[in-house]
């Protein structure tokens, strides 16, 4: 038996009720609700009078539901009424997170009694030790439920999503106790979440009044007050990374204040300035192919991606030759290492002198996703100053198993990481990632079609204009061609247009 099955009021963990057996279900919700309502008014969890607000607003309405903590039974019927409305969704979320600090024993015992795996987080980050803003087991890309016990904005719920989210913990329910119907409900909405509330001011009041506890003087004003705050919501406050930021679909200029690696900014102003989206994929396997090619279709790309492990000359000069090119002509050069295994062989790989890396060459390298983070933490211990990575999210080959749940966990993973991750491969842009994210597509030729070895080819325009990328990853469709400059120019024409056409068609400005 666990503490909560002898709670006052009708409602068992297990979620039975006890003392309304007799009633309807209806019924019986109702009576559980009035005689919760009424014990929170008898403790003074619920006060009338004239308040001031953290918001400077004037209210004639105060909850302290700080005092529930001196009424056990009380906290335990509140914990399992939260449960009631949530528990036909538990497959939906694999943690709870209780906004803190009112909600930090209600999400405890809806933990404990629900074994359902706790986050807490921190209000106040540590300056030592591990200087976490969440505390608990960490898994990225999987979905958090939020407990709270009073809203009016939203805004301390959307704190928590905030610090959740910097550890790619995803967010898309919050349980509360009441909503005291200032906006909250539309605030969390329009940033994808649901928040499900066991009672709402109104319904408080009408049971209030009806039990005798308040006079109709109080009604009224409340009335009168609820009134004022439909036309005229609570402002919210966001946190930092909540203020809206651009849309992918803005100008890659745009995107650039966004951005919170230094390689992603110079990317998308590269991209600007250039007028290109097109990067080369260089898979040819002598250092003096990969220099000409460097060298002749340098001035048209924004970034050239290598497979020095294809090479069989490749030694410490054509990287260096390369890396001159590099600056000759304005471009990042990416390193298609895929990088895929545990953080510690990772970070061997990367310090090995067989790609030569720690010379800084390569300024991005490729990874899997697969490992989960340990990859990317691996890589950024050894990586050098300034460097970043591109995760490979989905991959273009026919039969890949890159399902839209891997696809979820990746991006997850890489949101988590913005101080080193600058981007993903992609076929599309995957819903949730940031602007400040840049999406790279592979696959790409100047006609659909497929290889004798699966690979897809999608057309610049599908990859840019419909599927939302950024940038084209072009290989053979440039160097196999006998013409290669001529056909480079050709992609980044094509690609660019798509972007400014997709860029028109979100009706933004460039
Ligand atoms: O899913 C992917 C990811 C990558 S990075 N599909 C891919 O094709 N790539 C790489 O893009 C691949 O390794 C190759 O270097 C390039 C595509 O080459 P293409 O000749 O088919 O254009």
């Amino acid at each position: 038996m666990n503490g909560c099955e002898t709670a006052a009021n009708g409602v068992q963990a297990n979620g039975r009720a006890t003392k309304h057996e007799k009633m309807g279900p209806e019924a019986d919700k109702m009576a559980e609700l009035r005689d919760l309502i009424c014990h929170l008014y008898d403790v003074g969890a619920v006060k009338f009078g004239s308040f001031k607000l953290k918001s400077g607003m004037d209210s004639p309405v105060y909850f302290d539901l700080r005092v529930m903590v001196s009424h056990p039974q009380l906290m335990c019927t509140v914990s399992e009424l939260l449960w009631s409305k949530i528990s036909d969704r538990r497959k939906e979320f694999t943690s709870l997170c209780g906004v803190p600090y009112n909600a930090l024993p209600l999400a405890t015992l809806i933990s404990v009694n629900h074994d359902i795996p706790m986050l807490i987080r921190r209000k106040e980050v540590k300056t030592y030790g591990t200087k976490k803003a969440i505390e608990g087991s960490i898994v990225p890309g999987a979905y958090c439920l939020v407990v709270e016990d009073v809203i009016s904005s939203g805004g301390s719920i959307l704190e928590t999503v905030a610090s959740l989210e910097k550890e790619g913990i995803l967010v898309k329910m919050a349980v509360v106790l009441l909503d005291r119907e200032q906006g909250a409900d539309r605030n969390l909405r329009e940033r994808g979440i649901i928040a499900i509330s066991v009672f709402n001011m109104t319904e408080m009041m009408d049971i209030l009044y009806s039990a005798g506890k308040v006079t109709s003087a109080e009604m009224e004003s409340v009335q009168k007050y609820l009134q004022t705050n439909a036309s005229d919501p609570v402002p919210l406050t966001l946190p930092p990374s909540l203020t809206p930021s651009p849309k992918p679909h803005t100008a890659y200029s745009d995107r650039i204040s966004a951005t919170s690696h230094p390689l992603s900014a110079r990317l998308l102003s590269i991209m600007d300035d250039k007028k290109t989206n097109l990067a080369l994929s260089a898979d040819v396997q002598t250092s003096k192919k990969l220099l000409e090619l460097a060298d002749t279709v340098g001035p048209h790309i924004c970034l050239l991606k290598t497979h020095a492990d294809i090479m069989t000359d490749f030694t410490m000069e054509t990287a260096s030759n390369l890396k001159m090119l590099a600056q000759q002509h304005n471009f990042i050069v990416m390193e298609d290492r895929k990088f895929g295994d545990i953080g510690n062989t990772v970070k061997l790989q990367y310090s090995s002198p067989a790609l030569s890396l720690p010379s800084g060459w390569a300024e991005l390298v490729t990874c899997h996703a697969l490992p989960g983070p340990g990859v990317v933490e691996g890589l950024k211990e050894v990586a050098v100053e300034g460097s970043g990575c591109v995760m490979v999210v989905e991959m273009s080959s026919q039969g890949s198993l890159t399902t839209p749940d891997y696809v979820t966990g990746a991006v997850a993973m890489a949101i988590a990481h913005p101080e080193f991750v600058v981007g993903v491969v992609s076929r599309h842009r995957p819903t949730g990632l940031p602007p400040s994210m840049i999406v790279m597509t592979p696959g790409v030729k100047l006609l659909q079609g497929t290889d004798s070895l699966r690979q897809k080819y999608i057309t610049p325009e599908e990859a840019i204009e419909d599927l939302d990328s950024d940038i084209i990853i072009v290989g053979r469709g440039i160097y196999t061609s006998p013409n290669t400059v001529e056909t480079a120019k050709q992609f980044k024409e094509r690609g660019y247009s798509a972007y400014l056409q997709r860029i028109q068609k979100n009706g933004q400005e460039h």
